[in-house]
């Protein structure tokens, strides 16, 4: 089994040294009851739920590189549900909860810390912006406090509020639920717990097609390896669900992004929650090893490059320099990107399409980490139940043609 030097689960991996016996690279079978595409968070986490929750274990993810080794491997972790809209709050609350118990459910340590997220505001829309999400977060039970720059200070010492600043500190938004979680564990401890409910997880094998029947039914997947049968397919390929959609012949609402993140070396503890700018693209928190992450916006255009341009994190390493004089002297250690796929109104796709047996989840753009157990499990659902939760019902395809949209790009953050 070979890995890329650049697989940012190198670390990882060396502490699992039993890895390849956990998860055979095992040869399909001919037919299962549902095929998973793609062996990220989320599709590992249908699988899961399909295994746990809905008595369905004849399940395989099949996933074209290592599982992980997309967004899930890549992101920056931060968890939070401070959305503005009803459906929003529904959808990214139920993940929050559910990343409540994942450790002790899994049985696999996720490392989920609600250590706060801080979203700064720097001028007067900002601040408008952001009392808005307030409030109507307030509204649907979910919690978020506005504090003034001396509160954000008192919460973030090393936050450079005077006035005169580029950048001006003139409050913030606190969600005191949200935090961080260890990206891999996520992958790691899904795929441990579905693999041993009986899951297949076939890595290294690309899906090159979906085979329909006369009805137009889907009847399996053609990939690398040959042709694997199911009549229920869940498509969770983040920032290549165009490609693969088109195999079934449809065209998604989607446009494929590079976004990008970096480490600086370790330092003892000094930022205690994760503090994001968005009006300058730029946000920061610190890992558990001690290193600074540090992310930047989206590129400004389309690829599928799993990097992101040079002038981008220059910008971003600037703006968090300005905000954080302290940090000026650090050194950066590595930078990565991934791909990921954005829907006009920044809200996700997850439910049925119009073929029969194929589902979908995707579009989570930016922000999908912290829904994985959310979205697994929706994705679970509406697999097994052949019809969408209520959760997720509001975030079908459907709306780009009636026009309901979930408009939630202030809320996306930093990256759009
Ligand atoms: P992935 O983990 O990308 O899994 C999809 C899998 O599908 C991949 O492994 C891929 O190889 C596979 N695949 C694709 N095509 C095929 C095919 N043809 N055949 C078989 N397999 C295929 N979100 C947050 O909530 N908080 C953050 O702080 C955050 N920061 C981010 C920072 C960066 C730099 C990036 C890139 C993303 C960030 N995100 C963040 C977004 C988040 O990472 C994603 O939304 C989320 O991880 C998507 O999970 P997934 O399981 O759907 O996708
Ligand atoms: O969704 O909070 C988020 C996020 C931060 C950086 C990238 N995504």
């Amino acid at each position: 089994m070979k890995f890329s030097a650049r697989s940012l689960f190198a670390n990882a991996l060396s502490g699992h040294k039993n890895w390849p016996e956990q998860f055979p690279n095992k040869e399909p079978k001919k037919e299962y009851d549902a095929i998973i595409v793609g062996a990220g968070g989320h599709g590992l986490g249908a699988a899961y739920y399909l295994a746990s929750k809905y008595g369905m274990t004849n399940i395989a993810v099949v996933e074209k590189g290592w599982l992980g080794g997309g967004n899930t491997g890549r992101n920056t972790t931060i968890i939070r549900s401070n959305y503005l809209f009803d459906e929003s709050a529904g959808i990214y609350d139920h993940a929050v909860d559910l990343w409540d118990g994942l450790s002790q459910e899994l049985n696999y340590n996720v490392m989920f810390s609600k250590r706060g997220v801080l979203m700064l505001a720097h001028n007067v829309h900002d601040v408008q912006s952001f009392t808005r999400h307030v409030h109507a977060n307030r509204l649907n039970g979910v919690d978020n406090v506005w504090l003034t720059p001396e509160e954000c200070q008192k919460k973030v010492p090393i936050l450079d509020i005077s006035p005169n600043r580029r950048y001006p500190v003139m409050g913030g938004a606190f969600q005191q639920r949200a935090g961080v979680a260890r990206h891999d564990s996520v992958a790691w401890g899904y795929a441990r717990a579905a693999s041993k409910l009986g899951v297949d997880i076939i890595q290294n094998c690309k899906v090159i097609g979906i085979r329909r029947g006369a009805d137009g039914a889907v009847e399996g997947v053609e990939t690398e390896k040959g042709f694997i049968g199911a009549k229920k397919i869940g498509v969770s390929a983040a920032g290549n669900t165009s490609v693969v959609m088109e195999m079934a012949g449809l065209r998604f609402p989607l446009e494929s992004y590079p976004l990008q993140a970096l480490v600086s070396e370790p330092v003892k503890p000094i930022v205690p929650c994760v503090i994001m700018s968005n009006a300058v693209h730029a946000y920061i928190s610190q890992s558990d090893k001690g290193e600074l992450v540090i992310g930047a916006g989206t590129d400004q255009y389309t690829s599928y490059s799993q990097r992101g341009a040079l002038h981008l994190v220059e910008h971003n390493i600037m703006a968090i320099c300005e905000i954080f004089p302290v940090f000026k002297r650090m050194r950066m250690l590595r930078n990565w990107g991934g791909i990921v796929d954005v829907t006009p109104d920044r809200s996700p796709i997850l439910g049925k399409t119009p073929v029969k047996g194929l589902y979908v989840n995707c579009g989570w753009g930016t922000g999908g980490f912290k829904a994985t157990p959310g979205a697994g499990h929706l994705l679970a659902y509406t697999i097994a139940k052949d019809e969408p939760h209520p959760i997720n019902a509001p975030f079908n395809l459907d709306r780009f043609v009636g026009g309901r949209l979930i408009d939630e790009a202030a809320a996306a953050a930093v990256a759009h």
